[in-house]
């Protein structure tokens, strides 16, 4: 890598140009990129999970048929990312790998577990309202398969959000046992929720490259703060109580949340949630049964002329 190619480089981000998959980059920016693209559809296919364990036992046909069709968006969202990483000469196989090993990070928040059918509205409301409010940041990345897998996945996740705020603005206003479940659904999921968007900016090792380039348009706390701004109206609205009696709204209009517990999110990470080893079990469970396909996928690509021909 010389000066020039990097100033060059730096000079195209300067002007708003997208970087492609053919083009020069720093080994730093293609390695930042598959470690978040990579671990993005990790998120998606391991986000699979809590929400498919409600989809035989969904309150009615219209709930079911929404909750196939979201998990069903979700598995096309992890595609779409794995095909964004592979653009940057990381194979399936590694980045697939790398998950069932254990080695690559998913998203924190889907170590939770989803212990009543609220806790499917409030990861719609709650838990895609804060992956918008990151990936609409994200679709104005340097990176042009990213950005451009970050407008149509935040198009589906608009609908996501939708349902799940509907869901829950409805049991709020329900019976006694409606609202008790939404307000429970809340205070399980509001801090994983904050934690999902990342570190403090202080504590957030990868922000200063990825900023510099252009893959981070802001950072961990400024998408928080979004966040925060946006919803916490919105809950206490639908009559729910937040679980931080620190919150107060500043003279800027901004909502100010307490501290937040990064020894939890560290130890989640890390692997010491509630749920990663249950996660990654299933995910393992799941490679395994799907051999026959591969294989089967293998032989047809491999069948002779005649077979073709057949
Ligand atoms: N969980 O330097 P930092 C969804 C790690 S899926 C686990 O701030 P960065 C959905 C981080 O990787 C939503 N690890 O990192 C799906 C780093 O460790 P490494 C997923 C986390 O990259 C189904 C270290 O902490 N969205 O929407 O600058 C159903 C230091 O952090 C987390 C994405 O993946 C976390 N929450 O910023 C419903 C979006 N946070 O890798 C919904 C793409 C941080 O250096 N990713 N870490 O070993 C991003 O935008 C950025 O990677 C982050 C973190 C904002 C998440």
């Amino acid at each position: 890598e010389t000066q020039e190619q990097l100033d060059a480089f730096e000079a195209r981000i300067q002007r708003g140009e997208k970087i492609e998959a053919n083009d020069w980059m720093p080994a730093e920016y293609r390695r930042q990129l598959i470690r978040m693209i990579s671990q993005h559809a990790h998120s998606e296919v391991v986000g699979m999970l809590p929400e498919g364990a409600w989809i035989t036992r969904a309150p009615s046909l219209k709930r079911k048929t929404i909750l196939i069709a979201k998990v069903q968006d979700e598995a096309g969202h992890g595609q779409y990312l794995y095909h964004a990483a592979e653009t940057l000469g990381i194979s399936r196989e590694e980045m697939v790998d790398a998950l069932l090993s254990g080695k690559a990070k998913y998203s924190s928040i889907f170590n939770y577990p989803t212990l009543t059918w609220a806790d499917i509205g409030m990861i719609g409301w709650l838990v895609d309202g804060a992956a918008i409010k990151n990936q609409t940041m994200l679709a104005g990345c340097s990176y042009g398969p990213y950005s451009r897998a970050m407008v149509r996945i935040c198009s589906e996740e608009t609908f996501h959000h939708k349902q799940g705020k509907e869901m829950i603005v409805m049991y709020a206003q329900g019976t006694p046992e409606q609202r008790a479940m939404a307000q429970d659904a809340l205070n399980r999921w509001w801090w994983p929720a904050m934690m999902m968007l990342g570190p403090h900016d202080a504590d957030s090792p990868n922000s200063g490259v990825l900023t510099r380039w252009g893959v981070k348009l802001k950072s961990n706390d400024e998408v928080r703060q979004e966040f925060i701004n946006e919803h916490v109206p919105e809950l206490l609205e639908a009559g729910l109580t937040i679980p931080d009696p620190d919150l107060y709204q500043d003279e800027n209009g901004d909502w100010k949340h307490g501290p937040i517990n990064w020894d939890e999110f560290w130890s989640v990470v890390k692997g010491h949630g509630q749920m990663n080893r249950q996660r990654l079990e299933a995910r393992n469970a799941a490679h395994d049964e799907g051999a026959w396909v591969r294989e089967a996928l293998e032989a047809y690509m491999n069948r002779t002329p005649a077979q073709a021909a057949d």
